[in-house]
């Protein structure tokens, strides 16, 4: 309850940051994109996970407030880099609140525009499992989406049940395979199995493939084997402050 009412207050105390983690292009080596990663520094208990305060805002009707928030930071932040010579595609999380708000395509072309952003510039990753428990709400919001020139890309997949006749319709651009199939590449044959046939299905539709979740380099050089088309992973680096963000990509160059 406690942590209810300090959510409420958090946005506007600013409390809430946005950390970033380089996604690595597989051919250049070099990093292509970052997806945005919500950080809650309570003045008490420290920097609290999303997995808890998410939660807790779906539950109390805050997602709709702290969702706006992200897209307006990272399409702000974005633009600042831009500014400073860093021109890339920023990704941010999309909730199932998010998916079913019949505005949000508006919310973010009008974010885009204020901050003077093309929209190829964003990314919205929405979770497998979320895309197919409101498959109309998906449809909807995807294409609403796509028609503005938004980038989309299914998270953590292999973990929710797709139907890929489903998926074929979907306008995204990128497919995440979930991390827990990279975790068990090195130990496990029938891991390495379903993450190449995952790899030729997205690229038979026409999706570019990442792999979240890469630690090791005997996993890199794996997803690299299979032609995976983006590594991201604390192997590479933690999503990090956006100054110490773009700090690292310079020395990346
Ligand atoms: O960053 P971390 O691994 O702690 O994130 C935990 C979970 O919180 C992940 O599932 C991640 O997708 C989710 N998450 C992080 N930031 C956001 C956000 O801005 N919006 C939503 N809806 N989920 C987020
Ligand atoms: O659900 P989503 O894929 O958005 O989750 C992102 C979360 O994954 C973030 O909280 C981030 O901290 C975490 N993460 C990023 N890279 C790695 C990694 O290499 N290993 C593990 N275990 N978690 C990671
Ligand atoms: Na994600
Ligand atoms: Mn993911």
């Amino acid at each position: 309850l406690e942590l209810q009412n300090d959510l409420r207050q958090a946005i506007d105390r600013g409390e809430l940051a946005l950390h970033y983690q380089p996604k690595i292009d597989g051919t250049r080596g070099q990093i292509s994109g970052v997806e945005a990663l919500l950080r809650w520094n309570h003045p008490k208990h420290g920097m609290v996970s999303p997995m808890v305060f998410i939660a807790l805002a779906e539950r109390f009707g805050l997602i709709n407030k702290l969702g706006n928030w992200v897209i307006d930071e990272a399409c702000r932040q974005t633009a600042e880099w831009a500014r400073n010579g860093m021109r890339m595609r920023v990704a941010i999380n999309l909730s199932v609140h998010q998916l079913r708000e019949s505005g949000l395509a508006d919310r973010i072309g009008h974010a885009l525009q204020f901050h003077g952003l093309d929209a190829s510039q964003l990314l919205c990753e929405i979770t497998e499992s979320v895309a197919m428990e409101d498959i109309k709400a998906t449809q909807r919001t995807f294409d609403g989406l796509a028609r503005i020139g938004v980038f989309l890309s299914i998270d953590d997949f292999g973990t929710g049940y797709s139907s890929l006749n489903y998926l074929r319709q979907l306008p995204a651009q990128q497919l995440k395979i979930d991390r827990s199939f990279v975790n068990d590449l090195e130990s496990s044959e029938d891991a390495r199995a379903v993450v190449s046939a995952v790899v030729s299905l997205a690229h038979a539709l026409g999706l570019r493939v990442v792999a979240e979740g890469v630690e090791t380099e005997g996993q890199r050089d794996i997803l690299l084997a299979m032609e995976c088309d983006e590594l991201q992973g604390f192997y590479f680096a933690r999503p990090m402050p956006a100054d110490s963000l773009f700090a690292w990509s310079q020395g990346e160059k």
